[in-house]
């Protein structure tokens, strides 16, 4: 017997598949099983679903936030949260500081950072927000690390070129979230037959290239890991090449600025509005008002020498540095 599954179902599918926290899964599979016409071509469904809630409310019993009962939480600002993570002592807080007017404390010995610190870092005309956490080390685990780590859009995973152990600092962590069922994963989004595995679009940040030695250890790193993550070298003590670490993590978070335009206007370039790669004029519409895309007329689009203000559909797909005037 057919399912005969609703459009409503298939949306609430669609939100499971995107939730990254325990509850927001429990509540979608739940509206899931709400909505679901129950008869006995769903039964099966029906039982599959609520094996479900039932093994992640156990889940979400068995990991308290932490021992104490305590979590943090790091508010979302700006075009994407990012989190610094890596091996003690890699120069995550230093890097913090040099990107953003954020203050962390930098020492030379492990576990200075204790909480969450965040900073917004410019990109261009992009705000986006870096937040600097504890180590992953499998020495001193920090229970709250992986439950604020999963609400990350993407992650810089900081590695010490000083170092010969790059192998280590990067399966340690790697390791380690793996086991809170996060995988670092590089530029192309992966299949994965564990489907609570949260997969975290990551680049690979080669600190401290000023260190004797640096330029062989970075040799390893890129033989070990070019193929894998995107890679970049820095010197965050002597400041270089940051304007390469911050293209290379635009280019990750797989999104375009679009600048609106007024009639007889020149484009407002100080204010993009963010989309995700792949977004449509009605998109675009919708992100500046909930109403706009039903009651768009048309539209011209100008960009990186392509249009020249001609009228485009709703279905048109932008590019990053578009420049659109919507006529309402
Ligand atoms: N040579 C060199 N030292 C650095 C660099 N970045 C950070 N450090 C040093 O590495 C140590 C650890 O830095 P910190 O930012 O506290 O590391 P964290 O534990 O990862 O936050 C400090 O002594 C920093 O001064 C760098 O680019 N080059
Ligand atoms: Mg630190």
């Amino acid at each position: 017997m057919p399912a005969n599954l609703t459009p409503d179902y298939f949306a609430a599918e669609k939100e499971y598949r995107a939730a990254k926290t325990i509850p927001e899964k429990i509540r979608a599979l739940e509206e899931m099983l709400a909505i679901m016409p129950k008869h006995k071509g769903t039964d099966k469904l029906q039982g599959d679903l609520k094996r479900k809630i039932s093994r992640l409310k156990m889940e979400a019993r068995r990991r308290p936030a932490t021992k104490r009962g305590y979590t943090y939480y790091v508010k979302k600002e700006g075009a994407a949260q990012i989190f610094l993570i890596g091996p003690p002592n890699t120069g995550k807080s230093r890097i913090l500081c040099q990107l953003t007017s954020a203050v962390s404390e930098v020492a030379d010995y492990p576990y200075t950072t204790r909480k969450p610190l965040p900073g917004m870092m410019n990109f261009e005309n992009v705000q986006i927000q870096l937040v600097d956490v504890p180590p992953v080390s499998n020495e001193h685990r920090v229970a709250w690390l992986p439950g604020i780590i999963r609400n990350a859009d993407a992650l810089l995973l900081i590695v010490d070129l000083s170092r010969e152990d790059l192998l280590e600092q990067v399966e340690t962590v790697t390791g380690e979230l793996e086991k809170s069922r996060i995988r670092l994963i590089g530029k192309h989004l992966e299949e994965d037959s564990d489907e609570e595995m949260l997969h975290l679009r990551t680049l690979v940040v080669g600190n401290k290239n000023d260190s004797p030695g640096a330029e062989e250890n970075l040799q390893v790193l890129k033989d070990l890991y070019a193929e894998k993550f995107p890679l970049v070298d820095i010197s965050a003590g002597e400041n270089s090449n940051l304007d390469k670490l911050k293209r290379e993590l635009f280019n990750l978070l797989d999104i375009i600025r679009v600048y609106t335009k007024s009639p007889g206007k020149k484009p407002d370039y100080d204010d993009p509005v963010i989309l995700k790669k792949g977004s449509t004029l009605a998109d675009f519409a919708t992100a500046i008002h909930k109403d706009f895309a039903f009651k768009l007329k048309f539209a011209r689009i100008w960009g990186a020498n392509k249009y020249d203000g001609q009228k485009i559909q709703k279905d048109h797909t932008l590019k990053d540095e578009d420049v659109v005037e919507l006529h309402i």
